[in-house]
Parts: structure tokens; sequence; C-alpha cells
């Protein structure tokens, strides 16, 4: 509860002070520690309830107020609503649509209803790793870089529930797999020979955990499960091509449909047979400002610049 902060207060004072005239005064300097612990405590207490007042009258005039969603940083409001039109249209439906997200959680604004397409146009990588290293082995010791964007979505959690129940699947078929390797690895191999012992225990140890084919129900639906995780995924994640051996990528490549409030996840990866390195990560909120900047220049990690680009869609798209 409260006792971290109010030890320190409480034993402190007393040993600072080096003679403290006996009896009385120290009954005295209790008192006053214990009179100062309440005031500090309620000046805590009252603080926090002021910040919280403030933080709910916050949140109900801006979306009493606002004519664009979430919004991040105040710039916008007026010098550009005031000068130009740029935008009229979407500054109503689609805050509709926001705001029939926040207010009800199971609504998601579809990529169809985003007003925007993210289109990543370029990216410079810095020729090492953080560790000095070069990204690949020479004598292409350049990155192959691609972008990966990832939007924070509810759909996720269904797509690893999904991952989960295909797994448990795959991993059926694998064992299933290991089991017949390992009885050809038996038959081919001649009585007596010292490895059989190893490969007898193999197969006794797979048969005993329930190795067997997938039944074709099963497999039917390992494969319909790997086509809807397929595309959810696609609905939150998109990537760009892979540009090889360069420091220097030009992608120019549509990526995800996006809109005010969305949050994203930049990766910028290298392109390897089994892991991809990770050049650099980020994390951007989407906000009315970047979208009428149009195009913004990122920096982070390893990434010397990434060019992205935030173009409205056509009205009929
Ligand atoms: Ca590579």
């Amino acid at each position: 509860m409260s006792e971290p902060s109010t030890t320190p207060v409480l034993e402190v004072l007393p040993t600072d002070e080096p003679t403290p005239p006996p009896v009385k005064s120290s009954s005295l300097g209790i008192i006053k520690n214990i009179a100062l612990f309440f005031i500090v405590a309620m000046g805590v207490m009252m603080a926090y309830h002021f910040i919280r007042i403030l933080a709910l009258w916050g949140d109900t005039t801006q979306s009493a107020a606002t004519t664009s969603g979430p919004t991040f940083g105040p710039a916008r409001f007026t010098s550009r609503d005031a000068n130009t039109n740029i935008r009229p249209r979407m500054a109503n439906d689609r805050t509709q649509d926001t705001e029939e997200v926040r207010s009800n959680p199971k609504r998601r604004l579809t990529n169809a209803e985003r007003s925007y397409v993210l289109i990543v146009e370029s990216a410079v990588v810095k020729p090492r790793k953080a560790d000095g290293r070069v990204w690949d082995l020479p004598p292409f010791e350049r990155p192959d870089p691609f972008v990966r964007i990832e939007r924070t979505d509810p759909l996720k959690e269904e797509v690893t529930k999904l991952e989960g129940d295909a797994n448990d699947l795959k991993r059926l078929q694998e064992k299933w797999k290991d089991l017949q390797s390992a009885e050809d690895r038996l038959k081919k191999l001649r009585t007596g020979d010292k490895s059989r012992d190893f490969y007898e225990r193999k197969v006794t140890r797979l048969k005993d955990e329930g190795a067997r084919p997938l039944t074709s129900t099963e497999a039917q639906k390992l494969q319909e499960l790997e086509k809807r995780i397929a595309k959810l995924r696609s609905e939150y994640v998109r990537t760009t091509p892979t540009v090889e051996d360069s420091v220097k990528a030009t992608f120019s490549a549509a990526t995800l449909p996006v809109d005010v409030g969305d949050e994203l996840t930049i990766e910028v990866l290298d392109a390897d047979i089994a892991v991809h390195d990770t050049i650099g990560e980020t994390r951007i909120v989407v906000t009315q400002d970047l979208l009428d900047k149009g195009t913004s220049e990122l920096r982070f990690a390893q990434v010397e610049s990434l060019k992205i680009h935030f173009k409205l869609k056509s009205a009929k798209q």
C-alpha cells in the first residue's frame, strides 16, 4: 500500500538530527511525522483525483468537439480547416465510423472503409548491423530489404487461435512423418547394426505418442485453416516485395489501407533463408496531420531513411 513512501520519512528524519533531546521532542517528532504523512497522503489523493477529472473532461470535450476522430496534437483544427478545404467529405463520415468502433468494440473499421492506402516508397539502410557486422555473407554483404507493415487489429486474436488449431494438426502430421522415416530407416539397417536400438526406441516412442496419419477430414480442415489464416492476416499485415543486395531500395508498393487512429508497426527486414534479420522496427499512430502531410520520412535503428506516403483512395475504391 502506501508503506514504501512513508517509511523513509519516518525513519530518516529522526536519525538525521544528531542529538535529539530525549523523550519529549522525540514524541513530538513522531506526531509531526504522522501529521506530515497525512498531509502528503491527502495531497497525493487530491492530485490523483484532479488528474482523473482532467482526463475525463478531456475525453468528453474531445469526442464532443472534434470533427475527425482521435487526434494527436492540436495543430490541425484551426489552421487547416480554415485555410484549405482539403478533405471535407471525410470529416464526418469517418468520425462516425471511428466513434462507432470505439463505442462498440465488435464493430471494426473495415479496410474498405479506411480512406487511405499506405505506400512504402523507399528505404535507405545503414551498410552494417548495429554490432558492426555486415548484413550478409560476402560477396553479397548488403541486405535484401523488404518492409512489413502490421496494423494493431483485433483480428490478430482470432488468427492466433486459428494458428493454434492449425499447429496441433501440423504437429500430428510431423509426428506421422517422423514415424514413417524411422520405420524406413529401420528396414534398411541390418540385424545387429548398432543404431537399430536407437530407431527401435524412436518408433516405440512415436507410436506411444499416438503418431498416425491425418484423417481426410483433418487434412481438409488444416487446408481450410491455412487459407483462412492467410486471408485474415492479409487484412492487417502487408509486406513489400524484397529488393536484393541493396542499401537503397525503392519499393513504391501499396500496403495497408489505413485511417486516423490506426497503430502501425513498421519493420524493415533483411530477407534471409531461415530467419529474417530486423534492420529496424518502429511504431506509429496514424494522425490527421500525417495523412495531410502525405509523405513522411522515418528514421529508426539501422534504417537511415524510410519514405512512406499516405495516399487518399479514389472515391470509388
Ligand atoms: Ca539477406
